[in-house]
């Protein structure tokens, strides 16, 4: 098999040695690690479906990966696979500025396509910290969210159109970015968040945004969630240039400001902070001033206008993956709940995590507007299990996701039905036997194997 991978892709890109493969085999958090038998790096939609072909003929598994940016696992070996990397499919296409759209090979990183975008006065609606590694197509694969999705979506809702490869080598192309097309099952829709266990996206064809050049950035201290949460809705309707609203604490501030020797934003220590991004043609600073100036519950703020001062009050928010990596190896869970339920959930939390592991740091962080939490527990040693099923099953009991936007990987397939009735695994796990039968695409990821 290794020679007829060679034979398509060159014998430089099929990586047999330990130390050339190493680096594919365990992703960035260092929680999820095994060995593929190789590493095969095809660069066109004909080598990947030809790789496909030959991985189906021998009857071997395949794991499918990006940027390796993936928080749950999805990306990388459980044991034996054939490792896939979609990394040197980086074509990116003219801008079509009549259609406000963009083709890009799913190995194109998101700062490659932001850059391109913004060339062309436009942009990529969904943006988020791993942008300099995360590819397009691991993106789709995972709905990626991040901190744009108040205003525009997550990652299946910038698709328009989507070139895949199925698990027999077949090229699934829909590619002509149609606004409107009612021709049956939306199979662009459904291979967003399908984690690689469906088909190999190769290609995505997006929808672009207008570019806004202008932005003011502004961090509020906030006594209580309750009170960033019930700003909300007034900044939905009175601040219609907000972009982003992301929450986080002064346990995780203080982290990161040690990681990283970081100032500190105010004179005194605060609860909790609301960071708001407003993005306009025009400046937009004296707007969010004037929406946020009577907020109830605000105990100070600070407000940058210029782009060293945004990335400095960014960077208290954006680095608390990289702080809490460095602290060690954490239990790593990404959960949403209606927005109603979120102060009862951050409330919780901790009684829940410390009746368990009473030695756990908790930090939590993330993007208020969808409930979406992301739990980091430090320091659980072997009750790291344990602590994921207590938040798991409280987020469940709260009405919430057990995943909210990092997918559901290898490190949550148990708790699916917490989120999933059995109706809806029984149709994931139908459509999944359609299209991938002999389930040789990411096995062990997303669904259950077990019960199939
Ligand atoms: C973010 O919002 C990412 O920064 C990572 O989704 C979250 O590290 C995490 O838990
Ligand atoms: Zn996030």
């Amino acid at each position: 098999m290794i020679d007829d991978l060679a034979a398509v892709v060159g014998t430089e890109h099929v990586l047999v040695e330990d130390d050339l493969k190493a680096s594919y085999e365990t992703d960035w958090t260092g929680r999820f690690t095994n060995r593929a038998v190789c590493v095969v790096r095809p660069c066109t939609t004909q080598q990947v479906a030809d790789v496909l072909r030959i991985c189906a003929a021998t009857g071997a598994a395949v794991v499918v990966q990006g940027g390796n940016t993936g928080l749950v696992g999805g990306g990388v070996p459980a044991g034996g696979e054939v490792l896939l990397s979609l990394t040197r499919l980086d074509v990116l296409g003219e801008v079509d500025v009549a259609a406000a759209q963009v083709t890009a090979g799913a190995g194109v990183t998101l700062a490659a396509l932001q850059v391109h975008a913004r060339a062309a006065a436009l942009d990529v609606g969904v943006d988020l910290a791993a942008r300099d590694s995360a590819t397009v197509g691991g993106l789709v694969a995972t709905n990626a969210g991040g901190i744009r999705v108040l205003r525009y979506g997550s990652m299946r809702a910038q698709l328009v159109g989507l070139e895949a490869v199925l698990a027999d080598g077949s090229v699934l192309s829909r590619m002509s970015g149609l606004a409107k097309d009612g021709t049956g099952y939306d199979l662009v829709g459904l291979l967003a968040g399908s984690e690689g266990t469906l088909a190999v996206i190769t290609r995505v064809r997006l929808r672009l945004w207008p570019r806004l050049g202008s932005r003011a950035v502004a961090l509020l201290a906030m006594e209580s969630t309750d009170a960033a949460v019930a700003l909300l809705p007034e900044l939905r309707v009175g601040l219609p240039s907000l972009s982003a609203a992301e929450l986080f604490f002064g346990g995780g501030l203080a982290l990161v400001r040690a990681h990283g020797r970081l100032a500190a934003p105010f004179p005194v220590e605060h609860p909790t902070y609301l960071l708001l991004e407003c993005s306009d043609r025009v400046d937009p600073t004296e707007q969010l001033v004037a929406a946020v100036g009577e907020a109830r519950g605000l105990l100070d703020a600070t407000v940058a206008t210029d782009a060293a001062g945004q990335r400095a009050l960014w960077a208290y928010r954006e680095t608390h993956t990289e702080a809490i990596s460095a602290a060690g190896v954490p239990v790593k869970l990404d959960v949403s709940v209606p927005i109603s339920r979120l102060p009862s959930l951050v409330t919780q939390l901790g009684p829940v995590i410390a009746a368990i592991c009473p030695s756990a740091q908790l930090i939590v962080f993330g993007h208020v507007n969808e409930g979406n939490l992301h739990v980091n527990v430090l320091h659980t040693g072997d009750l790291a299990e344990q602590v994921a099923d207590a938040v798991l099953r409280l987020v469940a009991s709260l009405e919430g996701s057990i995943s909210s936007e990092h997918g559901v990987g290898r490190a949550k397939v148990r708790w699916l039905a917490l989120s999933r009735s059995p109706v809806e695994i029984a149709a994931m796990q139908a459509v999944k036997g359609a299209l991938d039968p002999r389930r040789l695409l990411n096995p062990g990821v997303l669904l259950p194997e077990d019960a199939h």
